[in-house]
């Protein structure tokens, strides 16, 4: 039986071979060696919520139909669901309250290493949620607009719902949500909420949980919009920029420090910081100075804002550091293998965490305070020197690609680029060209990798197929990080792989706004956190045309996915009435009722539901088949 390939990335494809050399242990590595992994839990009918248990199913019905407390096999996959969205939702809205609370920090004149950078959009977010900043000064609005956010984490009102889920939806779809009882009042109260009911002895009906986990998932929503949103303030709103992505950016001769995580607070100070150290470098030895690159979500992050090149994303983590050239890894929260230590041990590579709540047992741990961020910043680059000094120069192995990627298509660079068509009405060439056919729909990519998929292949067979089909495409987190990865994120893509019509949109908007050619093929939205800049297009085309989102034409992908925060987004996703697909068999198969709810009934409740499809090719089909179905619905 021939082995199943691990990955299409060539820079990791050349890696490979030298991690199995050096005795590095790699994510596949660990991934055979699990196989076969446990069917109970691969259905989710393993419960271990109580010390009763653990409890499990027998699938067969030939074993126990019931955990020691009575609880079946419907209640138990809802519960753990419900957990891993509540889990997602913390993940993200944490994230948001970090964001949120330095905003405040800067709005009362403290946390000097931050500013407000685009104080239009402070203004317009202070618009959106009702402060009425007109005449305000401009750190008395970022007061206001971080203790509106806060809010949202605070209210203990249930029929008030969140700030930012509520002005950035629908008005339709804010009353359907209010109507099912699922719309978030405060988000760290949904995550207890969930967490209380599912405890043993608690909520036994799997719709109800379910229906307790859409809330969950819309809590993630409203912890990412904010995030978001308020990032682009204290960091600025993303415009398209050149870039590079894939291993190959890693410089020989450079002092190379990978930014790793989520979180902007840190790789922001850290990017400043360097640039003043170049000579610090040089003086190491290192004659091309200091050379930052991104891994996951935080490269999405600098690299839509600052043109930081994109080293890979996350299933490539580990080879990163096998490159040889890595002198420091600074992680910060979320998607982090505990593994980069042990890898780390093999080279120079100094691993450094520095949140409190994120330790890896091995790494150097130098705390990050936004009070003090330029300090450790420093004490940072200064490590990673230090590390630099220690390299071995005959481990250094850089594979020699990378590729060209535009990145930074927030949603007012996508109106920006639209109004060179059209000033008055910048939606309007969009929104002609989707009825008339010559855009059929939009696809937005989102999501991880997984070792249970060839990395990266499910996101680049379905990406081409749509292209044929003229659905114009978006991407986010590591997914973004693919497109980029294999430069399908320039404009050379669209010419080799957008249907006619697409291609002929791309064109004119492209030469409209300045470039001398099409918009790339798939546009870079940014981070996990920044899939609420897709809504935000969405919503606007859905309130021009006086139709809810379950209406558009619109379809969302996460192929490679794995993680809670991604469970959490698909699920928000189809809350909101988008049809979205999952390429990776999610562990709910366990109950029917749970899988029915969640690809069928979600349909009649809410127009989004679930596509489950591991097969690249088929789930373009179905994906392009769903937009199908709503062009009709639309009578376009
Ligand atoms: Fe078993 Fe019920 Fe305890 Fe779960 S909650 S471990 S099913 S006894
Ligand atoms: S980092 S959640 S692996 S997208 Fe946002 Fe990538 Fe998924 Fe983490």
């Amino acid at each position: 039986m021939s082995k199943m390939k691990n990955t299409i990335d060539p820079a990791v494809n050349y890696l490979l071979p030298l991690a199995k050399k050096a005795g590095v242990e790699t994510v596949w590595d660990r991934f055979a060696v699990m196989k076969p992994q446990c069917g109970f839990g691969e259905l989710g009918v393993c419960c271990r919520i109580c010390w009763k248990g653990p409890c499990r199913i027998d699938p067969f019905g030939n074993g126990p139909q019931r955990g020691v407390c009575g609880a079946d096999a419907h209640t138990i996959v809802a519960r753990n669901l419900a957990r891993m969205m509540a889990a997602g939702a913390a993940s993200h809205s944490d994230h948001g309250r970090h964001i949120a609370l330095t905003l405040l920090e800067v709005g009362e004149g403290h946390a000097p290493a931050y500013r407000i950078k685009d104080e239009q959009k402070l203004r317009n977010i202070a618009e959106k949620l009702n402060l009425a900043p007109a005449g305000k000064d401009i750190r008395q609005i970022a007061k206001e607009v971080a203790q509106a956010s806060l809010d949202d984490y605070s209210r203990q009102k249930r029929s008030i719902p969140c700030n930012w889920a509520k002005v950035t939806m629908t008005a339709e779809r804010v009353e359907k949500l209010v109507d099912l009882e699922v719309m978030p009042h405060n988000i760290d109260a949904v995550i207890a909420e969930i967490m209380a009911r599912t405890h043993v002895g608690c909520d036994a009906d799997a719709a109800n949980i379910l229906l307790g986990g859409l809330k969950g998932a819309l809590a993630d929503y409203t912890g990412m919009c904010l995030s978001t949103e308020l990032s682009d303030v204290l960091f600025g709103t993303p415009e398209p920029v050149v870039t590079q992505a894939n291993l190959g950016v890693l410089k020989e001769d450079a002092v190379n420090i990978a930014v790793h995580g989520h979180n902007p607070l840190l790789s922001e100070i850290i990017c400043d910081v360097a640039l003043k150290m170049n000579e610090e470098a040089k003086k190491a030895g290192a004659k091309d100075g200091i050379n930052i690159v991104g891994i996951c979500c935080t490269g999405n992050e600098v690299m839509m804002r600052r043109g930081i090149p994109l080293a890979t994303n996350y299933l490539s983590q580990e080879m990163a550091i096998v490159t040889g050239a890595v002198d420091a890894m600074v992680v910060d929260v979320q998607c982090i293998m505990p593994a980069l230590t042990s890898v780390a041990e093999c080279f120079h590579t100094e691993v450094i965490t520095t949140m409190p709540v994120n330790k890896i047992t091995g790494a150097t741990h130098i705390e990050f305070r936004e009070e003090s961020a330029v300090e450790s910043a420093r004490k940072i680059v200064e490590v990673a020197i230090e590390a630099f000094k220690r390299r071995d120069k005959r481990k250094v192995n850089i594979p020699d690609y990378k590729q060209t990627a535009i990145a930074g298509f927030s949603a007012e660079a996508i109106l920006a680029a639209l109004s060179k068509l059209d000033a008055k009405d910048p939606l309007k060439p969009l929104i002609d060209n989707i009825v008339n056919g010559n855009i059929q729909g939009i696809a937005l990519f989102a999501g991880c990798n997984n070792p249970k998929a060839i990395q990266d292949n499910n996101f680049i067979t379905i990406a081409k197929e749509l292209a044929k089909n003229n659905v114009l495409m978006l991407a986010t987190g590591c997914g973004a990080g693919t497109f980029a990865k294999t430069g399908l994120m320039t404009q050379e893509a669209t010419e080799a792989y957008a249907g006619e019509s697409l291609k002929a949109v791309l064109t004119a908007i492209g030469k409209a706004a300045g470039l001398n050619g099409p918009l790339p093929l798939v546009l870079h939205m940014g981070s996990c956190v920044d899939n609420s800049r897709a809504v935000n297009v969405a919503v606007a085309i859905a309130n021009k045309l006086g139709v809810d989102l379950d209406k558009l034409p619109l379809v969302a992908s996460a192929p490679e996915f794995m993680s809670e925060k991604a469970v959490a987004i698909g699920t928000w996703a189809v809350t909101l009435g988008i049809p979205t697909h999952i390429g990776i068999v999610p562990q709910i198969m366990g109950s029917p009722v749970v899988a029915e709810f969640l690809t069928e009934k979600a349909k009649e409740l809410l127009g989004g539901y679930f596509i489950v499809e591991t097969d690249p090719e088929q789930a373009a089909a179905k994906l392009v088949a769903a937009i199908k179905e709503r062009r009709k619905g639309l009578g376009i």
